[in-house]
């Protein structure tokens, strides 16, 4: 594929681990056989979200947590296209929180990435869901009372085909898209990208190691289980990143005739007559 840079400055702080997670995707797409027409992503809004700027691809920077039902309606549209959606921790399990639990019902071929620093940083830093108790900042000057959510559970629990988390390392977002795209259906991919600015005193250091290094099996449901509970989001102890759970299960779009059709024909926008 062609090279997919932009001219758009970015305003990331320096630093950022979103550059990180730009990188990864950036470079695989740009190596892999998937041509640009044939790609749609969708972000959120939030600093996450100005990925859209910095990749040369189409698709929608759409409302703060309708990553999910903007990728379905793209998918239904086009089930052609390989839909990447990009949404920032607040945007995913805020705003955005009933759509996740039915995208991982619905199990539409979307790839999901949830850029998690644990804060709604481009507002300056408030605490989301996944925020640890105790946390402070202007809108919570006592402290955070309310446990976090663990979204690898929720996404277990929903019925999710493919479950993963990440830390923001390029590499690391290689792998996982690369994995994603193999698998066929929907694909949650949390990727823990802290941020220096509002929430610098998170350090998951030397407390992260790799499901692939542990004989993790990542068919087994219960195994997948046990390993989304050793990290809480609230205190740090150990963080197991990689493929917690991969399993197949139908596809939404495969169970209309209508939409199989567009596929089998490979029906797309070129062919849409104006
Ligand atoms: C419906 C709606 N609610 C609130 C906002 C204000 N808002 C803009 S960005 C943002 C924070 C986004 O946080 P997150 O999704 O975690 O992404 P991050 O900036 O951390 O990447 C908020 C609350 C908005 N734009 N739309």
């Amino acid at each position: 594929m062609t090279n997919l840079s932009t001219n758009t400055k970015p305003t990331w702080c320096q630093g950022c681990y979103n550059f990180q997670i730009l990188a990864g995707v950036k470079n695989f797409l740009e190596k892999s056989k998937i041509g640009r027409e044939n790609i749609a992503i969708v972000t959120g809004i939030g600093c996450h979200a100005k990925i859209f700027d910095y990749i040369n691809l189409n698709g929608i920077n759409t409302l703060h947590g309708r990553v999910l039902p903007t990728c379905l309606g793209i998918k239904i549209g086009n089930p052609n296209l390989t839909v990447l959606g990009f949404a920032g921790d607040g945007d995913a399990y805020a705003e955005g929180m009933e759509h996740l639990i039915h995208a991982a019902r619905y199990n539409s071929d979307i790839k999901y990435f949830v850029h998690n620093n644990q804060v709604f940083a481009l507002t300056v830093g408030q605490p989301t869901p996944v925020t640890e108790v105790g946390f402070k900042d202007k809108t919570t000057p006592q402290g955070v009372k309310i446990y976090p959510l663990n979204p690898i559970k929720l996404m277990l629990a929903s019925g999710a085909s493919f479950v993963a988390r990440v830390f923001a390392d390029s590499k690391q977002v290689e792998y996982v898209l690369k994995e994603a795209l193999k698998h066929k259906g929907f694909a949650f991919i949390e990727v823990l990208q802290p941020c220096l600015i509002f929430h610098p005193d998170i350090s998951y250091g030397n407390k992260v190691y790799s499901l692939d290094k542990v004989g993790h099996d990542k068919s087994n449901f219960g195994q997948a289980w046990k390993r989304a509970q050793e990290f809480d989001y609230n205190t740090v102890k150990k963080i197991p990143l990689g493929i917690f759970y991969q399993t197949q299960k139908p596809i939404f779009e495969e169970q209309f005739p209508q939409l199989m059709n567009l596929k089998k024909n490979k029906i797309g926008w070129k062919d849409v007559k104006r």
